[in-house]
């Protein structure tokens, strides 16, 4: 329904006499979602995750405007970076501009992170008869006070529209997490099939690997400990394999091979240690990579979150901010994190992640040791606390609930 100003609205649906307000929880078919890139590819990746989401499981007619096609043209495989309008799985993926051309209003508009919507927009919205739903998707935290923030309703000033903050989070009272239907079953079948990692290893470029070699991989910011950490694997006893994203921490790379920097699907080896450069593959194939390895190495948000799906022992590298307020929000999620695992081994995990998020090469390589020997007892605990993660509402859903609710 194009746009148009001044259309009455219909009381009654004249075919069939039911009262609209009865009948508007299946029109809300229609979602528009709003994404600017800030910087790296969290943002991209969790407005296609959602927009993927929403239209493969819940039906709905979902169109992503995104200012960064190229940027998210690293996760959607087929995304032709040239073209303003196009459909990619079951996505409508529009060029985003600050003066969209043409465009029919949603029945619902999620605003990633704060991004903020075209002028021209915005105004479609307040002069609607029907103004469409719009929430304001907000970035992953596990600090208690999201609870009390998610869901509230904030007004706008100069508008007759309400945005509505939604939180996305660790406990009933958020918005949950992004979670495909049942993730933990498919996760569950692929690390089953014994042949599965060594088939991944052998598409990487990655040799005969002895069964004991701990798998690991890494997406990380830049970060000053990993040479320590790299050398500390190489002059090691047991065998690791690292497998690097290409363009991932290739600073610190660079220096610690003296410039030899591997492309994708060239390995280096240096004593027992292995680092395998890999492709940036399309988002699924990510995912299995999580399963597949003994450790992950991830960030920001989208990452982190796979990698507790994944089920196994990981490492967050929280993106770092100015204020250092992402220290407090590391430890918020060490505290959510640790119920279930002994003070013991929570003590070597928290000592290994601060180490590692601050950057100190000495303590990374010094909390290693301690760190891996609780692979046995963290690979147990993740699992768990996949599970219960999983208990809860997950993130497209309860949108779709939180938007019905608001009509
Ligand atoms: O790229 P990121 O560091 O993004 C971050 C976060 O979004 C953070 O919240 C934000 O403040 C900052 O950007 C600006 O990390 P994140 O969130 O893990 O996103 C990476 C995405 O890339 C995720 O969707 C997984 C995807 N990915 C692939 O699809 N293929 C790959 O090979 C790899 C390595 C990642």
């Amino acid at each position: 329904m194009a746009f148009q100003v001044g259309r009455q609205q219909p009381k009654y649906d004249v075919q069939i006499g039911v009262p609209l307000a009865r009948l508007r929880p299946t029109i809300m078919k229609r979602w528009d979602l709003f994404c600017k890139v800030i910087d790296n590819y969290g943002d991209a990746g969790v407005c296609w995750r959602l927009a993927r989401q929403l239209a493969s499981e819940h039906g709905l007619t979902v169109t992503l405007w995104i200012d960064e096609l190229a940027n998210l043209s690293r996760l959607a495989p087929g995304l032709a970076i040239a073209r303003e309008d196009q459909q990619v799985a079951g996505v409508r993926v529009r060029h985003l501009t600050e003066a969209p051309s043409s465009f029919a209003l949603p029945d619902v508009v999620v605003e990633g992170f704060g991004c903020g919507l075209p002028q021209r927009y915005l105004e479609s919205m307040a002069a609607a008869p029907r103004a469409p739903i719009w929430i304001n998707l907000e970035y992953l935290s596990a600090e208690p006070w999201v609870d009390s923030a998610h869901g509230l309703p904030s007004p706008q000033p100069r508008l007759p529209l309400t945005r509505y903050f939604y939180f996305p989070g660790f406990t009933a009272g958020t918005g949950g997490l992004l979670r495909e239907r049942d993730p933990l079953a498919e996760r569950e079948r692929a690390q089953a099939d014994g042949g599965a990692r060594a088939a991944m290893l052998r598409a990487f470029g990655v040799g005969q690997t002895p069964p004991e070699a701990l798998v690991a991989s890494l997406f990380c910011y830049p970060n000053l400990a990993l040479p320590t950490l790299l050398d500390g694997w190489a002059e090691g006893d047991a065998p690791v394999v690292c497998l690097v994203p290409e363009g991932v921490a290739t600073a610190a790379l660079d220096a610690w091979t003296g410039g030899a920097v591997p492309h994708a699907g060239q390995a280096l080896v240096h004593g027992p240690l292995t680092v395998a450069a890999i492709p940036f593959v399309e988002q699924d194939a990510y995912d299995r990579i999580l399963w597949h390895c003994d450790l992950n190495f991830v960030r920001g948000e989208d990452s982190f979150v796979r990698a507790q799906w994944a089920g196994r022992p990981f490492v967050w590298h929280i993106y770092p901010q100015s204020d250092d307020a992402h220290r407090a929000k590391l430890d918020e999620f060490l505290e959510r994190f640790r119920s279930g695992l002994d003070s013991p081994d929570f003590g070597r995990v928290e000592a290994f992640w601060h180490a590692w998020n601050e950057g100190d090469g000495a303590a990374t390589a010094a909390a290693w040791p301690d760190f891996r020997a609780t692979f046995p007892a963290l690979g147990v605990h993740g699992r768990g606390w996949a599970r219960r993660l999983a208990a809860l509402p997950d993130l497209a859903g309860e949108l779709v609930r939180f938007s019905r609710d608001r009509l």
